[in-house]
């Protein structure tokens, strides 16, 4: 899954900041061996401005109407229930919500569409989730609360085929929170659904490397590697042909 950001402040960056940009972006992201395209209009990034529906509209509908010629699957990184509506209105495929649908009225904008749906773990707040993560056992808790969330889509009568379940590197985790998650992937909810994992680029990666930033593509797609061979079925990431280098090679061993 390559990112497309929409945004002028993300953690790794600006974004692709026209619809031209986004575009090539992803063409190249899809030569370069992308399956799904993932356009964000909204920064999680601690600190982050917030952005109002409009402008968030305003960024993602036009770049989801333009991949639309690609031909490959686009999720959209939205916690925003009315984005979400527009999006798949547009024509995305997934819908990828680090809230795990939890805003009001968020539910009711995916669950009678089609859309495959990513259920992602935070702890707290992105401004705050940051400053003093705690669990009792963070593999557990972790899956708890992902279970339940797929207990209330459930009840709002969506599928379980349609779900994919994220651990959330780097939302309300230390590197030791995430090094457990990363490790205990496989046996993950039972095996039941496939999971999505988002380490690219992150801070555990500059924590583990020394490296900013823009130099995490190494360890960025080691990591990747051990996620699948860990059970991850999708990664999202910054860095596809590394990526793909990684998933090519491990291809080959499976
Ligand atoms: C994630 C995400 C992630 C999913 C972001 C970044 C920060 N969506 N959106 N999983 N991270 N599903 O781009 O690294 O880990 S925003």
């Amino acid at each position: 899954m390559a990112i497309i950001n929409v945004t002028p402040d993300s953690f790794s960056g600006p974004g692709y900041l026209s619809r031209d940009a986004a575009l090539r972006a992803a063409e190249q992201a899809v030569a370069d061996g992308a399956e799904i395209l993932d356009v964000g209009g909204e920064s999680s990034r601690p600190g982050a401005q917030a952005v109002s529906e409009q402008e968030e509209l305003d960024r993602v509908i036009p770049v989801v109407e333009a991949l639309a010629q690609l031909n490959t699957p686009i999720s959209v990184d939205t916690v925003k229930p009315v984005v979400m509506r527009e999006s798949i209105r547009a024509g995305a495929d997934m819908i990828n919500d680090i809230a795990a649908f939890r805003a009001p009225g968020a539910l009711e904008a995916v669950k009678d569409s089609g859309a495959a749906l990513c259920v992602m773990h935070m702890q707290g707040e992105p401004g705050t989730m940051q400053l003093a993560p705690t669990y009792g056992d963070v593999l557990i808790d972790v899956e708890r609360f992902l279970v339940q969330r797929l207990e209330v889509l459930q009840h709002a009568g969506v599928s379980e085929e349609r779900i994919v379940l994220d651990p959330g590197f780097g939302f309300g985790k230390t590197l030791d929170h995430n090094l457990a998650l990363l490790k205990g992937l496989a046996g993950f909810c039972g095996g039941r659904l496939p999971v999505l994992v988002g380490i690219s680029r992150k801070t555990m990666l500059g924590e583990i490397s020394g490296r900013p930033v823009g130099d995490r593509v190494v360890v960025g797609a080691a990591a990747a590697l051990v996620a699948v061979q860990n059970g991850a079925r999708i990664v999202r990431t910054h860095d596809v042909g590394a990526t793909r280098d990684v998933l090519r090679l491990w291809e080959r061993l499976a």
